[in-house]
């Protein structure tokens, strides 16, 4: 008889029944042609965790007890189960690495999709978690009834620093909690970190004593570690109480680094997503955008975007819901082929930010959509109202006290001159 080749159905085994201390992921996949399910579920299984694509001559004495299980399979979703070992505690990459790995790459897929994970306490608790969490960033600004506001001024980039805290002065004044640096602002040479941070302290300050209420920013530190965990520092020199990573792009390792230096200023992380609808835009391949929520809630950001679903980019409400259930509550259950179990335990809650063509029109809808607890990032929206800044971040924070007071906008806008001008020139526009 010819010598078997490959084990790949040793992964499979669909009596087996997950352990608590098991991490479990769901995944969609589509074989290609000529594969059968079963090679292609052994595949996903073997190649994320301690398989190879053929069979060996010799296999360490643990192999056994440290192979993954495909265990449950749905149509083209599978759950398959990792023993805890596999796992190096507190090494987000390493996770990655192995669940969103290799497997992307197999020639045996046409599609693969990683859509959520059920990560076992023991793991969890080897991370941070969010340093102050939503009370926390709640208690701070002494804001408890509706979302915490922010803006980027706009045009993304172009601005001096003066300029920028010239505009991030007016978006404070308009009764906005937050000015946020865009994603793609860190320290160019018309727009210095330094001197940016330096000019919003000052503009800060001065919108704190003129408001008397608590002011911060979302300042973009995103760079090579080393010099982001300095500019963390700049920004804790300041006064800051936030800092803001781009954290697709600097990657789990850095945003675990940093967690720990902000961590020790008792400073809070924003998460800006940029980049990841290269990996989650495609419904039937890549990594889902809960994912990379529960991994930085995991890790310990304060806040991370998660789409707006009326606004100019895409994803759905289903999808928006869904990774706001897994920042924010503490027990979550399994939920159609979209979300797996999770508890949380000690992690504190992250908020979800909705951004992305959002204008005072729309803000009833996002808080539908979101309930009070979301930081609401309004842009284009405000800096685009007929009479500037000052005015749109006015006639957002109309349209929150409305929402909040159930008067419809219009109604609201007869006796708020800011609300009235912003819905004459959008109305309830749903950007493209
Ligand atoms: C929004 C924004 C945000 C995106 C990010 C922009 O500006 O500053 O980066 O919303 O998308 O550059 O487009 P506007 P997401 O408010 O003017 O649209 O939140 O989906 O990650
Ligand atoms: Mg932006």
């Amino acid at each position: 008889m010819k010598e078997k080749i490959e084990w790949y159905h040793d992964f499979i085994n669909l009596k087996y029944k997950p352990k608590k201390t098991d991490l479990k992921v769901l995944y969609y996949f589509e074989p290609s042609k000529g594969i059968s399910k079963d090679d292609a579920i052994g595949r996903i299984a073997s190649e994320s965790s301690t398989g190879t694509w053929t069979t060996l001559f010799k296999t360490p004495k643990k192999m056994k007890s440290i192979m993954a299980t495909a265990y449950k399979i749905q149509g083209n979703y599978v759950h398959v189960a990792y023993p805890l070992e596999l796992w190096e505690k507190g090494n987000a990459p390493q996770l990655l690495s192995g669940i969103a790995g290799n497997i992307f790459g197999m020639k045996a897929l046409d599609n693969l999709r990683l859509i959520d994970v059920s990560l076992p306490e023991e793991y969890i608790r080897s991370f941070r978690g969010p340093n102050l969490g939503i009370q926390g960033v709640r208690k701070y600004f002494k804001v408890y009834d509706r979302p915490l506001t922010g803006a980027v001024p706009k045009p993304k980039l172009g601005f001096s620093a003066e300029e920028h805290a010239r505009i991030g002065f007016e978006t404070w004044m308009g009764g906005f909690d937050l000015v946020k640096d865009d994603e793609n602002l860190t320290s160019q040479s018309f727009n210095n970190f330094d001197k940016r941070v330096e000019l919003m302290g000052k503009t800060r300050d001065k919108a704190e004593k003129e408001t008397g209420e608590i002011k911060d920013a979302l300042i973009n530190i995103t760079a090579e570690t080393k010099e982001m965990e300095r500019r963390a520092k700049v920004l804790h020199n300041h006064g800051f109480k936030y800092a803001m990573i781009d954290v697709v792009v600097a990657g789990t390792a850095a945003v675990q680094t940093l967690r720990e230096t902000l961590g020790d200023y008792g400073m809070a992380i924003h998460a800006h997503r940029a980049m990841h609808a290269a990996f989650d835009r495609n419904p039937k391949h890549g990594i889902s955008m809960q994912f990379l929520a529960k991994i930085m809630r995991m890790i310990g950001v304060e806040s991370i975007h998660s789409g707006t679903a009326v606004g100019k980019l895409v994803g759905s409400k289903e999808e928006v819901q869904s990774i706001a259930n897994v920042l924010r509550e503490k027990n979550i259950k399994e939920y159609k082929n979209i979300l797996l179990e999770q508890s949380w335990r000690n992690t504190k809650p992250a908020f979800p930010a909705s951004s992305g063509g959002l204008h005072p029109g729309l803000v009833p809808d996002e808080l539908e959509i979101y309930g009070k607890d979301f930081m609401m990032l309004i842009s284009g929206g405000i800096h685009g109202h007929p009479r500037g800044t000052r005015a749109g971040a006015k006639a957002a924070m109309q349209a929150i006290e409305a929402a909040n007071r159930k008067i419809s906008l219009e109604e609201f806008s007869k006796t708020h001159k800011e609300l009235k001008e912003a819905l004459e020139k959008w109305g309830r526009l749903h950007p493209k």
